[in-house]
């Protein structure tokens, strides 16, 4: 990365100072970075304290065999147990946990931890009942419905490691994640509703047992269905078990017992560019360790006051960390939205935060874009000043769009925390802290106290401050993946290999330390383009061509080019109040990239499109925009949220329009 690009790139140069009371009351203070670095494991140790342990550990951390780490060896307890009914214990029963929002407007209810408590309970018993034992796996394929939840701490309840997939993956994603991971049981409803209108779950469910035991020879025992929204399902009496005739009627109480530290907790699988899905191990102890403290600390959780809402889906690890583990073991209250975000007015999402009075929240930068292109005449109607934490997670946030989140949905008063991570690490590594760092926008700043992470090159030296490299982790952390299920050598060649000599975790992305040290992640590696022989990130020109304004989203991807190596591409959305954008929008927003960035970054070809591909957790699939660039036919689709928008970018493209 060159000086030039750098400087450009920092052109947004506001800093924007924590809110002084904010920063007075702050849950972590600067003093935990020194603390932190002065005696990371003793740091650690201190935070697992904020877990009710059955039996304390003996060592906090076991790093004699890496990669493989043990963290708080010969602890015990159980997940469930801490995200729910120590709650109850220490009086907060009444507490709301869970505000659930359902897609059909009315369709609301408020979960107390008491009755929390008494759900999972019944779920714990009836899958017991099922034959699911500590150890077996079960797969979770449901709606954003409090029963979602419930199942997970179920399972974590009786030790059995759920694999969540995402309700709108297809029934080959979710048969051959159920057959790497050989999961029993299936847990599911009849459907779930997607702008207003049921969409059913069931027939893919079918679907995918029935693959697997033809392809794969494995057999799911049995199929536990939740009644959302009524439609017909096929019914199989030898396998298929209704939610309302079993878990509804199971007793109330069950004796949750303590589990290893180092038990397995689940399996997420990790949607992956190509090839197989990687079952990324998460286990007890350490995960939910990682989880509450970052939840308290990077969102400064009051778990008396606050009202947290993170709109992730649960299929996806932002959901585990942030909706269910993280802030249930906080004994946080929090909403959990069923729908889409402009379903049924586009200002949703504004009315739900006024109508709870939502004070921290966590989205997506492809959302908030999304939020600009509508005008902030949407969220200006509702009243949006319960907000004081404003949090990004999923990919860069590009300095227009923090600026606008931060002015428009925060009233310019509320911090964001631009919080890196992946589901590799389990828990947000790098991000400011709203009451300490003077956030900059763009950049996710340092890594949090406890974490140590650098920018290194090929070689392994550390990058000067104004250059990029590679990002790694230089020290084990207690919510790490343990392994790849399975798998334990593509975990090693996978994260460990490249900088083996030194025993750095290779996150895969690619990243720069400003003037000041501070971080800026630029996107996977993969994802950075190499222009005749200049490194230039994809991430760094959709910024530069989001700041025209008439651009709402873009996509850049690196083309292969005779002449340069690769080519720039761009896909852009336009603002609905651009029209078409004129005559001469290629023009302009091509010399507006060479203006921002430098000649070096002027597009080759800018696409206008009327939507982009993009996967349920807001991923940019760039890969498939690389084939439409380099007119190959298109890949495979079934990661898309919706898997009709290559058709309609190739429509688009072939019309000339
Ligand atoms: C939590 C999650 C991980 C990848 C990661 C990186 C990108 C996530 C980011 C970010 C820049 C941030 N990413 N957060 N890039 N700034 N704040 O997203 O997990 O789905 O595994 O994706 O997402 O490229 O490597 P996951």
């Amino acid at each position: 990365m060159s000086e030039e690009t750098l400087s450009n790139l920092l052109k947004e140069d506001r800093r924007f100072e924590p809110p002084a009371e904010l920063a007075a009351a702050a849950n972590l203070k600067e003093e935990a970075y020194a603390r932190a670095a002065e005696d990371r494991e003793g740091f650690w140790a201190e935070q697992a304290e904020r877990l009710t342990w059955s039996k304390k550990w003996d060592q906090v951390l076991d790093w004699s065999n890496p990669p493989f780490a043990k963290w708080y060896v010969g602890g015990e307890l159980n997940a469930a147990y801490n995200c729910v009914d120590r709650h109850v214990e220490a009086g907060n029963g009444d507490k709301v946990a869970i505000h659930w929002v359902g897609e059909p407007v009315d369709d609301k209810r408020s979960i107390t931890y008491a009755e929390l408590q008494a759900e999972v309970s019944q779920a714990a018993n009836a899958l017991t009942d099922l034959g699911v034992g500590a150890g077996d796996r079960v797969a979770i394929y449901m709606p954003m419905i409090p029963e979602a939840i419930v199942t997970m701490l179920a399972c974590a309840r009786i030790g059995a490691p759920h694999t969540v997939v995402f309700g709108g993956f297809s029934s080959d994603a979710l048969a051959s994640r159920v057959v790497d991971c050989q999961a029993k049981v299936v847990v599911t409803a009849d459907g779930g509703y997607r702008r207003g209108a049921p969409s059913a779950l069931k027939p893919a469910v079918d679907e995918a047992r029935a693959k697997a035991a033809e392809r794969d020879g494995h057999t799911v025992e049995k199929v536990l269905v939740v009644k959302r929204t009524g439609q017909e399902v096929d019914w199989d009496d030898s396998v298929d078990v209704w939610w309302h005739d079993s878990v509804a009627k199971a007793p109330t109480e069950h004796q949750w017992r303590a589990f290893d530290s180092e038990h397995p907790l689940y399996v997420m699988y990790t949607s992956g560019t190509t090839g197989k899905p990687k079952g990324i191990l998460h286990t007890t102890g350490g995960y939910l360790t990682g989880c509450a403290y970052t939840h308290w600390a990077v969102f400064d959780l009051k778990p008396e006051t606050d009202v947290y809402w993170c709109t992730a889906d649960i299929g996806w690890v932002t959901g585990h960390s942030y909706i269910v583990y993280g802030p249930l073991a906080n004994g946080a209250t929090q909403v959990l939205y069923e729908g889409t975000p402009d379903s049924p007015e586009k200002g949703r999402w504004w009315q739900v935060i006024e109508e709870y009075c939502v004070t921290i929240f966590y989205t997506a930068p492809t959302a908030i874009r999304s939020f600009m292109k509508q005008g902030r005449e949407i969220p200006d109607a509702r009243d949006l000043s319960s907000l004081r934490v404003l949090g990004s997670v999923g990919e860069p946030i590009n300095p227009e769009a923090y600026v606008w989140y931060r002015e428009v949905i925060g009233g310019d008063r509320t911090p964001v925390v631009d919080t890196w991570w992946q589901t590799e690490t389990g828990a947000i590594m790098i991000s400011p802290l709203p009451g300490v760092t003077a956030g900059k926008p763009g950049s996710a700043m340092i890594p949090i106290p406890g974490v140590s992470a650098d920018v290194v090159t090929e070689e392994g030296e550390s990058v000067p401050n104004g250059s990029g490299g590679y990002l790694v982790l230089t020290e084990p952390w207690p919510s790490m993946l343990r392994t790849i299920w399975g798998d334990d050598q593509r975990f090693k060649d996978t994260y460990w290999s490249r900088y083996a000599d030194q025993g750095w975790y290779f996150a895969g992305d690619g990243a720069k330390k400003d003037t000041d040290g501070d971080l800026w992640v630029l996107g996977r590696v993969d994802d950075v383009m190499n222009v005749s022989g200049h490194r230039l990130s994809t991430t760094e020109i959709e910024s530069a061509l989001v700041s025209h304004p008439k651009v709402a989203e873009a996509a850049v991807v690196g083309a292969k080019d005779e002449d340069t190596g690769q080519a720039v591409c761009a896909f852009v959305i336009l603002r609905d109040e651009a029209g078409d954008g004129g005559d001469d929008i290629v023009e302009e927003l091509r010399n507006h990239v060479r203006k921002e960035i430098g000649a070096i970054a002027k597009p080759r070809q800018v696409m206008v499109v009327p939507e982009l591909p993009k996967t349920r957790s807001g991923k940019i699939m760039r890969r498939l925009l690389r084939d439409v660039a380099e007119h190959r036919e298109v890949g495979d689709v079934t990661t898309l949220a919706d898997s009709t928008v290559m058709d309609l970018i190739s429509g688009k493209l072939t019309s000339g329009k």
